[in-house]
């Protein structure tokens, strides 16, 4: 194939991550925007470079014309997780999609059997709708699902063989065997506090959004002409954030809310 034509080939797979990436990164975006702990830590999507995808061609023995059915993952998007559980999670989210937007063509569970190197993940292959100026395109995507601590792993071994041209020396690929499975008793142990954790990161979320609203308020006022409320305002806010009692700073936001809504009003009247 000439450069040209690869171009052309993989525009449907560039097209596919942006758009599953969108789709993944957006379900983060509604559980965070409704204070809700996200089973999606974060998510990543590639096109395979050229070069990679004739290696594994010819490892795989797939000839250049039987490419677009036989390589899963061109398209490769992936879903980083903060816990184990959060996979599974995320694996029945997608499940719920199959024959609305995507189709599930298999799932591999490496996370309960994992790969002889230690790698962990769990991959789902799905056949995915694009729309061309030619008409829709079914593409097949390779989507995979690992917590932070696998992907940590991963990304490491990834490029030791890379280094090593696929032939990792023993001793190294023994180490990495266990320092596979002490990731993986970090996840253990990740999952047996995983309460506390989810409930710290929510608390951080709750004052993060009280503050911005506090300081929405603050610059409200300023505006609309009740500069030294403001102040005072600010003067409170500065005293609470150096204290940090969350419950206190509420307090500070509801009566900041009700003095916005009055002045709105007052404002309001004078002008009729
Ligand atoms: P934000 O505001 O940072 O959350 P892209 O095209 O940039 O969306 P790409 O090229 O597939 O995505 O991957 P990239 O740029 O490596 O990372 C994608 C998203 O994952 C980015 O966020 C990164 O900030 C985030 N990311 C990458 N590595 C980590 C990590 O180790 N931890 C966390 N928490 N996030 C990471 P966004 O989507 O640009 O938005
Ligand atoms: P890249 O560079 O990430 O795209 P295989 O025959 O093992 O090469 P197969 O049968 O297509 O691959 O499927 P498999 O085993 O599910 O692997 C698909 C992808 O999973 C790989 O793509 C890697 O991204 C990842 N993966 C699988 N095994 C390992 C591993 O031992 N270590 C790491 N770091 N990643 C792994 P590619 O094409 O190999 O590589």
């Amino acid at each position: 194939m000439l450069v040209k034509d690869w171009k052309e080939f993989l525009i449907p797979y560039e097209q596919a991550v942006e758009e599953l990436k969108i789709k993944f990164k957006s379900i983060r975006k509604q559980y965070r925007s409704k204070n809700e702990y996200s089973p999606i830590e974060f998510v990543t999507g590639r096109v395979k470079e050229i070069s990679s995808i004739l290696e594994k061609a010819k490892k795989l023995d797939i000839p250049l014309n039987k490419i677009a059915e036989e390589m899963e993952d061109i398209a490769g998007i992936r879903i980083m997780c903060q816990f184990v559980e959060d996979i599974y999670k995320v694996v029945q989210i997608i499940r719920q999609r199959d024959g609305k937007d995507l189709k599930i063509v298999y799932e591999k569970d490496y996370v309960k059997n994992k790969k002889d190197s230690g790698y962990r993940s769990y991959h789902v292959i799905i056949k995915y709708p694009v729309q061309t100026t030619e008409g829709e395109v079914e593409v097949l995507a390779e989507i995979q699902i690992r917590t932070l601590a696998m992907n940590f792993w991963a990304t490491i071994e990834h490029s030791l063989n890379y280094k090593y041209k696929q032939s990792i020396p023993q001793e190294i690929k023994d180490r990495l065997k266990r320092a596979a499975e002490l990731a993986f008793l970090l996840d253990q142990e990740m999952s047996e506090i995983k309460e506390e954790i989810i409930e710290a990161q929510k608390m951080f979320e709750v004052k993060s959004s009280i503050i911005s609203d506090i300081l929405d308020n603050i610059i409200t006022l300023y505006s609309l002409g009740k500069i030294s409320e403001s102040t005072d305002y600010q003067d409170k806010f500065n005293k609470l954030l150096e204290k940090g009692d969350i419950v206190e700073l509420k307090e500070l936001l509801d009566e900041l809310n009700d003095k916005v809504q009055q002045t709105r009003l007052q404002l309001f009247q004078i002008e009729e």
